[in-house]
């Protein structure tokens, strides 16, 4: 397909000023075939980008290794520029949207020469639902190509949904190395160096441009960029949740299901939740989402959610066949793989995969690696981040209804972080704005999924959307109030609960085993719902009986009562840091709910004493 066979001619018009800018040596449009992606896939291989693996172990496979500084998202060059810097809010780097515009056109200006300008029309949720949306992205990787074509759904079928004057989201994306006469890249990830790399987002005119990474986050721009940060401010004024969420749908012995979404931080595992093999006998869990709910009110008043992707872009090491065999299932065939080592007959290997490294492996820098495990100090072969980018269609936890274009009906939202003490294993808030205080002060340790952060140290992660929340993170608690008080009927709103699988004691002994066993917190959820839990009132909010829950084994009484304490003193520090630390950085945008519900739960914790 040729960009003169587009019929929109607003797009069209808008692809070739671009490459007017970009000077590219020639368009190509993504259309979504499976002859275009072997084509891509094919060049990437010739040009020793990326290398094929084993067609008996990884069939369809391929491995990138990228440039060793462009491994993560950048968050202090990630920004929102907004027409002032109060609607970026204070948890948002900004910048005046003329002068970033300005800038960034200079450094667009030739930053194609020598390379193909991709166009890839791409529909965030099932094309043509009406909760879906369409954007276009241009684009000089074909990495970035041939990863839309697995995280979403590419090409000619949403072209047709655009029809000749549909909306779309504008983003433009270069890895920002213009190529002289003659030269090429020579198999090595192009890339700019940090201080020219910028991720931004203009969320009045809903457009998003990026420039100088390949990495996924920051490139492929459908998933961070457009389903969060501009999804956050179109789903503000349009009534709407656009969420960092996994869905999942839980069913009990008797084949009754609830759906469910999640928040947590990058890197907690959420992509292990929403796959969990559970353990306790006759429960199934069923993945419709990992990473990004869409949630509306349906007709009937309740929730819906859809999962705008169609892939998984996970990340690697610690992901075994122990830990989430569904991921291993999904990520074996049809797959792409960036950053993991590679073996000798050319399979993947990264740390936590559960098994050694067999022989000689080449790491993700491209240098030969044999792992020597006395060594503590030894590089890790694949990079904490290094990540799997797998068809969803591929998972055997899939939910039938994971495409169902109206979405699924929400009866429960968690939120959760990595916290070591003060947070119990699962507690319920006792109404909707309760819940939007608990999203509000989601914390957790800092892991490598962000490249500027100091690994290790706490940070308070609102909704785990403070990378990715398109406006005032204030304004968006106030959306979060609004609506819960939207709803028609206010028993249909899903309720809210926060956990926490991080437990551990003064020794630092993890206190809960995680994974599959989560399933004896969702089996608790899922009785919460239907009103058949057993549970008691404390001044965090419901909780859990010491028997609610089965203990699995290794799991002491004590290790439990721990799990299920309330840690009055713990919690009145809490109090104190949000009071101090973390809700004074909204000024007046802070909600009047969130503030006042603080002083109830501090008197609640007082009275305990
Ligand atoms: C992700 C992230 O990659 O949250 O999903 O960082
Ligand atoms: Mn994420």
């Amino acid at each position: 397909m040729n960009v003169n066979d587009i019929a929109h001619s607003g797009l069209k018009q808008w692809i070739l000023d671009f490459a007017e800018l970009a000077t590219p040596e020639n368009i190509v449009i993504a259309d979504g075939s499976s002859a275009q992606y072997d084509e891509l896939v094919a060049q990437q291989i010739a040009g020793g980008y990326c290398v094929p693996l084993n067609p008996e172990k990884k069939p369809g496979c391929i491995a990138y290794n990228s440039d060793p500084s462009d491994v993560a998202r950048v968050e202090n060059r990630t920004y929102i520029a907004a027409k002032t810097k109060e609607a970026a809010g204070p948890t948002n780097n900004w910048i005046d949207p003329d002068q970033l515009k300005t800038d960034m056109t200079g450094l667009y200006r030739g930053c194609m020469k020598g390379r193909t300008l991709y166009a890839i029309p791409f529909s965030m949720g099932p094309v043509g639902s009406p909760i879906a949306k369409i954007g276009v992205e241009l684009t000089d990787s074909a990495y970035v190509v041939i990863n839309m074509m697995i995280m979403t759904r590419v090409g000619s079928k949403v072209l047709d949904v655009l029809g000749t004057d549909g909306a779309f989201v504008p983003c433009y994306h270069s890895v920002g190395k213009p190529l002289a006469e003659g030269e090429s890249d020579n198999g090595v990830w192009p890339c700019a160096p940090i201080e020219k790399k910028y991720i931004s987002h203009f969320p009045e005119t809903r457009e998003i441009w990026s420039y100088g990474s390949g990495y996924g986050g920051n490139a492929l721009l459908g998933k961070k960029c457009l389903a969060l940060r501009i999804a956050s401010v179109l789903a503000r004024d349009e009534g709407w949740l656009a969420e960092h969420m996994l869905i999942l749908k839980v069913t009990n012995p008797e084949g009754k299901s609830i759906f469910v979404t999640g928040a947590f931080p990058s890197a907690c595992g959420k992509t292990n939740l929403a796959m969990l093999i559970p353990t306790i006998p006759g429960w199934k869990v069923e993945t419709v989402g990992d990473d990004i709910a869409w949630m509306k009110y349906g007709a009937d008043g309740q929730l819906y959610a859809i999962n705008p992707e169609a892939g998984f872009f996970g990340v690697a090491p610690g992901t075994s066949t122990e830990s989430n065999l569904n991921a291993m299932v999904s990520a074996s065939k049809n797959s792409i793989f960036t950053n993991c080592a590679i073996t000798e007959d050319k399979d993947i290997w990264w740390e936590g995969i559960g098994y050694d490294a067999p022989g000689t492996l080449i790491d993700w820098h491209g240098n030969e690696w044999v792992q020597d495990k006395g060594n503590k100090e030894q590089k890790t072969a694949a990079h904490p981040n290094a990540r799997f980018t797998a068809p969803a269609s591929q998972c055997p936890s899939i939910a039938s209804e994971w495409e169902d274009p109206k979405g699924v009906p929400i009866s429960a939202i968690l939120f959760g972080g990595r916290r070591a003490s003060t947070v119990p294993l699962v507690h319920q808030s006792s109404n909707w704005n309760h819940g939007v205080f608990l999203g509000s002060i989601v914390g957790s340790e800092i892991t490598a999924a962000a490249l500027d952060l100091k690994v290790g140290s706490i940070r308070r992660d609102p909704f785990a959307m403070l990378p990715f929340c398109g406006y005032n993170m204030g304004d968006y608690f106030q959306h979060w109030i609004n609506v819960g008080k939207a709803a028609k009927d206010q028993t249909k709103l899903p309720k809210i609960f926060y956990v926490n699988w991080f437990r551990k004691t003064a020794e630092g002994k993890w206190l809960w085993p995680g994974f599959g066993e989560n399933s004896r917190v969702l089996k608790w959820v899922f009785e919460s719902c239907q009103g058949t839990a057993k549970s008691v009132e404390t001044p965090i909010g419901t909780m859990p009986t010491l028997d609610a829950i089965d203990r699995p084994a290794g799991v002491s009484e004590d290790d439990m009562k721990q799990l299920l304490y309330v840690d009055v003193k713990g919690w009145l520090k809490e109090v104190d840091d949000i009071r101090t630390n973390h809700y004074p950085k909204f000024g007046d945008h802070l909600p009047k709910e969130l503030a006042e519900f603080l002083d109830q739960m501090e008197a609640k914790l007082k009275a305990a004493l």
